[in-house]
């Protein structure tokens, strides 16, 4: 099965349900990686094949170690795992910005296959726990001993070059890094990014001609995409003084989580391959403590992004303010404001609930129930977060979500992103990570 043509309304009934994201999965599939979606993002994506690596954990096991496997052999000599692995058998100009924008071979330490020069959230180690957890065979065991030591240079990476604020977090060097491009949480420190306005007459993206230009990130915010990674690639993608060159730096509180996440996870794997999981456990405290102390906003009650060019906190109250919830060891205090704010007018979550969690704050003005991060429904943020409330004892929060995640998909099918009121299907019909993790949670009443 190609994956283009649009998915009709579904079903209620979980075998169907499983059967169309075993589809979408298998028509994504292509050879050793799962493209996100045939038609807008035709090449191998980071974070999008850590949660694809989870689904195909539960059907074909063997595909999960091949994503991730094949992702890690793109990893630069610094560690860092790139947002984006092309193939190079894909037309170019299927995908804009392409590799020759990227340039990654002028860059030292870059992989023999081209990549973009930025990263995603590192939840790969969480993926690579949970793959095998579910598949604990002798393959599986060789699988994850050899992803280890990556996955280990990954966290290495972040710790080591991108901590520019000098207080223990990872910072972003471009809104792609953080998954949520176009997310209000990246308004303030994207508008002060000078850019020539005629940029992107140089250049034609491709994702207007596959998907609703009004759904999609504006061609402002592309010139801004545009000249940061302009920015970046004049150094080489070199993380040296990035404090006094680049023009965007802020610390994610996704990003930081993931990586917290990571070394929780990284510990569990350490016992499994015979490595030391001490370390990992002290380096997931510190960087719980350094979100808090950072990011952390009492008078909110969530978890804002730092932007470093002004030392400020961005106000907007986005979903990447609930994810740090999936640290299990943060402090009961903001747990517990964090589900207020969850469970509040703005992100409605409710054990029965009316509406598909946003990834904005559905009362905040410039929420747009439309486009891409700044509004719709995602089932990656849905599944973050449904997996902090059962790590901080809200089953029936969690149990909500569930069910919002599966109405999501038997009314609209393996969508990219939700009508945040209607859950109508946006953006790519038959999408990865949603299939993905479509049959993680079917699997886990
Ligand atoms: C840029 C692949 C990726 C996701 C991101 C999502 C979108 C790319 C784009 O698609 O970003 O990296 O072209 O818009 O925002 O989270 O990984 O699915």
């Amino acid at each position: 099965m190609r994956n283009d043509a649009p998915a009709g309304p579904v079903t209620a009934d979980p075998a169907d349900l499983r059967a169309l994201a075993v589809a979408t999965l298998d028509g994504n599939w292509e050879h050793d990686h799962t493209v996100p979606s045939r038609t807008l993002y035709p090449h191998q994506w980071s974070w999008d094949s850590a949660f694809i690596a989870i689904g195909w954990a539960h059907v074909r096991p063997a595909r999960a170690w091949r994503e991730l496997a094949s992702l890690f052999r793109a990893q630069w000599a610094d560690g860092r795992v790139p947002h984006i692995v092309f193939n190079p058998s894909v037309r170019v100009g299927a995908y804009f910005p392409g590799p020759d924008h990227w340039a990654s071979a002028l860059a030292e330490g870059a992989p023999a296959a081209a990549t973009s020069g930025l990263i995603q959230p590192p939840v790969h180690a969480l993926a690579a726990w949970l793959a095998y957890r579910r598949d604990r065979s002798e393959a599986a065991r060789a699988a994850l001993a050899r992803l280890y030591p990556r996955l280990v240079a990954q966290q290495r990476y972040l710790a080591a070059r991108r901590d520019v604020g000098g207080g223990g977090l990872a910072c972003i060097v471009h809104p792609w890094e953080s998954g949520l491009d176009n997310s209000p949480a990246w308004d303030a420190p994207m508008a002060a990014v000078r850019v020539d306005a005629a940029l992107m007459r140089a250049y034609r993206r491709h994702d207007t001609t596959h998907a609703d230009a009004a759904h999609r990130p504006t061609d402002l915010d592309y010139a801004r995409y545009i000249a940061i990674v302009a920015s970046y690639r004049a150094l080489r993608y070199r993380d040296d003084d990035l404090a006094d060159r680049h023009p965007f730096l802020v610390e994610c509180p996704l990003l930081n989580a993931a990586m917290g996440g990571a070394e929780q996870a990284l510990a569990r794997i350490a016992a499994v391959v015979g490595a030391d999981p001490g370390p990992h456990r002290d380096r997931a405290t510190a960087i719980t403590e350094a979100l808090v102390r950072r990011l952390y906003d009492p008078t909110t009650g969530l978890f804002h992004p730092r932007d470093l060019r002004t030392g400020r906190l961005v106000p907007a109250r986005t979903a990447l303010g609930l994810m740090p919830l999936g640290l299990p060891d943060l402090p009961a205090r903001a747990a517990a404001s964090v589900i207020a704010e969850a469970c509040s007018a703005r992100f409605g979550l409710a054990p029965r609930m009316e509406r598909p969690l946003p990834s904005h704050d559905r009362t905040a003005p410039d929420f747009e129930p439309l486009r891409y991060w700044r509004g719709p429904s995602w089932l990656n943020l849905a599944w973050l977060l449904r997996r902090g409330l059962r790590a901080h004892g809200r089953p029936d929060l969690a149990a909500g979500l569930r069910r919002s995640m599966i109405g999501l998909v038997a009314r609209s099918g393996c969508h990219e992103y939700f009508h945040p009121d209607t859950g109508a299907g946006l953006g790519s019909p038959a999408f990865g990570w949603t299939a993905a993790l479509l049959l993680d949670v079917l699997a886990d009443g």
